[in-house]
């Protein structure tokens, strides 16, 4: 009854308007496993391949490749098999593109059916995702760090860290935290406003207003934490995803705090790694960040390994560019030179739910904490809601509290706490 009948996949626009696909997965008993596939503007330059046409339609982003590698190739070699199977079937993709990087049929299409095949599972055995994948015992929410300003690749500003985050550990639910993460967000928009200052929001559903310096946009967040009647630290802590190599020049080794525009400041405005480096030590002292993701280069060890020394003991550093999600990059990179003390989980950096699975397990069983995430390009799936809830992972990042492919993460959290009642669990600590 399990076995799969149908594979289908189409064209369907992500949030920026590209396209991306959708998969449907069919059993023969008729349930329907549909997912969609997100896509990164900062991406990694370790990630598994996006498969694109590189032709003129819709700027070269079309997905006419990946429909063919999905119906014509991947479809055929799984008809009949069971979607219970999740393990075999994504080694029979591995398998069928042969390629280290996923070239051959593409992240994309591999990740597209991977998604659609947990989900047709769990609709056929009328369990919740994040039952099905995670058992009985999965019932933690996870502590949503939610976006409120977008800079970097992710807004026309000169930003040059692309994101800041609140997390709002004081909360006792996963509603609440949505609750404080929207009093905040609105009382941002106000004083931006009074402040002349555009409440044009981002890719990821944050502001992206055009400030002055970084310390700007940490003050006016405090403010609006504060006159939201909440204590930092105590409270709310802040995140920022730096993603550090969009602005790091290898031809000297610098971080170009200017590289999407003047930041009109007098400090240097291009650091060295130590500079760099002191900057965000200085930030950590005056403000209360708690998170930290990719503050040095992916290529910077050095630095990354200054960097987890000066600060990993009391603050999460996150590997996003750093791990790309891969088992291999998270042993050899973070774990064997003892580099940062959390990953980013993004399915779509490595391509399917197994080996996304065997990353998690191993940051786990190491002590690295994993926080799940969205892309900046992402769609109204929220699969990663429930993954997050799956693992008991007690993290998600997936942007602002406004634009509907970010809220519909959140709505789907805020059902499954409604669905479990009493057991759910929420720890508000990251
Ligand atoms: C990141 C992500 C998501 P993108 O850098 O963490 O916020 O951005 O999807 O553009 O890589
Ligand atoms: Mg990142």
């Amino acid at each position: 009854m399990s076995k799969i009948k149908q594979i289908l996949s189409r064209q369907i626009l992500d949030s920026r308007g590209d396209p991306t696909i959708e998969v449907d997965v069919i059993t023969q008993d008729n349930c329907l496993g549909r997912a969609s596939v997100p896509s990164g503007a900062s991406k990694g330059q370790y990630e598994a391949f996006e498969l694109r046409d590189c032709e003129r339609d819709f700027s070269g982003k079309g997905v006419k490749k990946v429909i063919y590698n999905i119906n014509k190739i991947i479809a055929p070699e799984l008809i009949g098999k069971s979607v219970l199977d999740q393990i075999k079937i994504d080694y029979m993709m591995l398998d069928l593109d042969g390629t280290k990087n996923k070239n051959r049929l593409g992240a994309n299409a591999i990740l597209g059916v991977s998604l659609a095949i947990v989900k047709a599972a769990s609709n056929s055995l009328n369990i919740p995702i994040y039952k099905y994948i995670g058992g009985v015992y999965s019932h933690v929410l996870p502590v949503p760090l939610i976006n409120i300003v977008n800079g970097g690749k992710h807004a026309n500003s000169s930003i040059p860290f692309q994101e800041f985050m609140i997390i709002p550990t004081v909360a006792k639910t996963f509603f609440e935290s949505i609750q404080i993460g929207h009093k905040i967000f609105y009382q941002l928009k106000e004083l931006l406003s009074k402040k002349g200052l555009s409440t044009n929001v981002g890719d990821e559903g944050g502001f992206s207003s055009n400030f002055n310096n970084i310390e700007n946009i940490l003050d006016i967040i405090l403010e609006a934490i504060h006159l939201s009647n909440y204590e930092p630290y105590k409270d709310i802590g802040i995140a920022i995803d730096c993603a550090a190599s969009e602005f790091y020049q290898e031809k000297d080794e610098k971080y170009n705090y200017s590289k999407f525009g003047m930041m009109h400041n007098k400090d240097n405005i291009i650091k060295t790694r130590e500079e760099h480096i002191r900057y965000l030590s200085f930030l950590t002292r005056r403000y209360p960040i708690v998170s930290i993701e990719d503050g040095m280069d992916q290529n910077d060890l050095i630095g990354w390994k200054y960097l987890t020394k000066e600060l990993g003991k009391n603050i999460q550093l996150v590997g996003d560019d750093l791990f790309v999600t891969q088992i291999d990059r998270l042993q050899n990179i973070g774990i064997d030179k003892e580099i940062a003390n959390a990953v980013l989980i993004k399915l779509n950096q490595v391509g399917t739910l197994t080996e996304t699975i065997k990353t998690i397990h191993l940051a786990n069983k190491h002590k690295y904490n994993n926080i799940i995430s969205h892309r900046s390009g992402d769609t109204e799936d929220s699969f990663i809601a429930d993954f997050s809830v799956a693992f008991n992972i007690g993290q998600i990042k997936t942007g602002s509290i406004c634009r509907s492919e970010r809220n519909a993460k959140y709505n789907q959290l805020l059902r499954i706490e409604n669905d479990l009642g009493k057991n759910s669990f929420f720890s508000g600590k990251i």
